[in-house]
């Protein structure tokens, strides 16, 4: 049965909508297929209940470890496997990440997330990373980390650093994933959320659509995400980047509006969670990315690059927003 918030009903007064955690594929299926003015509105009734819809989220990512990954991931322009004219270096040094985080700060970020591309990182690659994550927080921002798989011991060590959120994507449908990755499991995905869980770090996990997925496959993502014993708190849905290079350059191209309804289905289905407009913001029009902002997306990147691939320039950003009446979210 419906909830009361996918059903876009009002809640008692006094009472909050209960969160559910039991959605099927069937049932993100049936909202993704609804007809798109009623699957925006059931989104809006939503994100109004929870948010400020004008609100939207800033991060800023940083690439702390650029290139010659080991893994096989099909859409990413890092692994060592693809010749994408990325190239391998080394760690960054810890002042030059400071300085970066002061300059988004300065640019109105209050999110600061560090990417790297390893598997899963060596304990001599936290030392590393422990004072970058004090540092940047001490700088007054928020802290996450996307650097591969975690170990429970690992993630403990995070949180004692002050980590606050960790990036850890499921990417796809657990039936679609061996297509894109063979180098570890969707349950290696699982284990990892579930250690960054235990050690009281907030979770970000979303995934990648315009992979060559069906919408079922789109489906099961979601509703994979909502199932979670918890909601991830940050949920960042990326159109692919399609990189030359990579297996998964020249795959066709996904509707501007299935991306619209997944975040849509997304919204509806955890309606506490920051949804994210991740990657694939430069290539969308100022349209489509109102469109999903209206479908519930209140979180972005914010700064001219991803981790190795073009995000909007700062002035084509601020002039959408104000376009948009769109005003930062307080950390
Ligand atoms: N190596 C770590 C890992 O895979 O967990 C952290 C960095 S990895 C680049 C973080 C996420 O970026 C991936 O899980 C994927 O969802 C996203 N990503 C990578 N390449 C992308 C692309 N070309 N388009 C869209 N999203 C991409
Ligand atoms: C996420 O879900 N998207 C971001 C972040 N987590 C780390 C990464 C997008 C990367 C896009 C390709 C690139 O710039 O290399
Ligand atoms: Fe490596 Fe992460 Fe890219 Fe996969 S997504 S190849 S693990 S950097």
């Amino acid at each position: 049965m419906d909830d009361i918030e996918a059903i876009g009903g009002k809640p008692e007064p006094g009472t909050l909508p209960v969160l559910r955690h039991d959605r099927s594929a069937d049932e993100v299926e049936a909202l993704l297929a609804l007809p798109f003015a009623e699957l925006m509105f059931r989104a809006q009734t939503v994100h109004r209940r929870h948010f400020d819809a004008s609100r939207v989220q800033m991060s800023t990512l940083l690439s702390i470890k650029t290139g010659g990954c080991p893994e096989d991931c099909a859409y990413c322009p890092q692994s060592a496997r693809y010749d994408t004219g990325v190239v391998a270096e080394s760690p960054m040094p810890l002042d030059a990440v400071l300085a970066e985080a002061r300059r988004a700060r300065n640019a109105g970020a209050t999110r600061y997330c560090m990417g790297a591309a390893w598997r899963s990182p060596k304990d001599r690659d936290l030392d590393a990373v422990v004072p970058m994550v004090a540092g940047v927080k001490a700088l007054g921002m928020e802290t996450c980390a996307t650097l591969g798989m975690l170990s429970a011991a690992q993630a403990a060590r995070l949180a004692d650093a002050g980590l606050d959120y960790y990036n850890h994507n499921l990417d796809t449908s657990e039936a679609f994933y061996s297509r894109i990755v063979t180098t570890r499991t969707y349950r290696d995905r699982l284990d990892t959320l579930a250690h960054v869980r235990e050690a009281g770090i907030r979770v970000c996990c979303g995934g990648i659509v315009g992979m060559g997925e069906s919408r079922r496959d789109r489906a099961d993502m979601i509703a994979t995400l909502a199932s979670l014993p918890s909601h991830p708190e940050s949920v960042p849905i990326n159109m692919l980047v399609q990189v030359e290079g990579t297996p998964l350059d020249g795959v066709e191209a996904l509707d501007p509006f299935e991306f619209v309804r997944t975040v849509a289905a997304a919204r509806i289905t955890m309606p506490r969670s920051v949804v994210r407009l991740s990657a694939g913001r430069e290539q969308m029009s100022d349209e489509m990315q109102a469109l999903a902002f209206l479908a519930g997306a209140n979180s972005v990147f914010v700064g001219p690059e991803l981790l190795t691939t073009p995000n909007p320039a700062p002035d084509r950003d601020a002039a959408l927003f104000a376009r948009l009446g769109i005003r930062p979210m307080p950390a």
